[in-house]
């Protein structure tokens, strides 16, 4: 009775080892190369205004507000296609439009899935210029 029960905590040793295992592989396999841009917003600009990517790549936009508080909306589908079927841009968080507080680092993160320009623009009216804060994601 003893020796079977042993035989058994073993059995199921085995099975949560394995299991850990492929698990471990499959994250590997799904892990993107990540591409890290460091970012500032203030009237009326983004700086870089332009960033270029690779198709593929999990990229976090560090964004800091360096005036006052700015927005960051993103469109995620390619510039000149409909807003159809899966985006062009997966967002880790599942959102589009972000607050950024004044001074306050914000990390934006999404997987690159498909080749595009994506326009993004400031979504907290900040003055005049606040039209015409805008700027690109170009994935190649
Ligand atoms: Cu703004």
């Amino acid at each position: 009775m003893r020796t079977r029960f042993g035989c058994t905590v073993i059995a199921i040793a085995g099975l949560l080892f394995v299991g850990a295992v492929g698990r471990a592989n499959t994250q590997a396999k799904a892990e993107e190369p990540v591409q890290i841009v460091e970012m500032t917003a203030k009237k009326y600009k983004y700086a870089p205004e332009e960033i270029r990517v690779k198709q593929g790549t999990r990229v976090q936009l560090k964004i800091r507000a360096t005036d006052r508080t700015h927005g960051f909306k993103i469109r995620l589908y390619p510039e000149g296609t409909p807003e159809k079927g899966e985006p062009g841009l997966r967002m880790t968080d599942n959102q589009n439009n972000f607050k950024l507080g004044k001074n306050q680092e914000r990390i934006i993160e999404f997987v690159a899935e498909r080749p595009g320009t994506y326009v993004f623009r400031c979504s907290v009216f900040c003055g005049m210029g606040h039209r015409g804060m805008s700027g690109k994601v170009i994935v190649e």
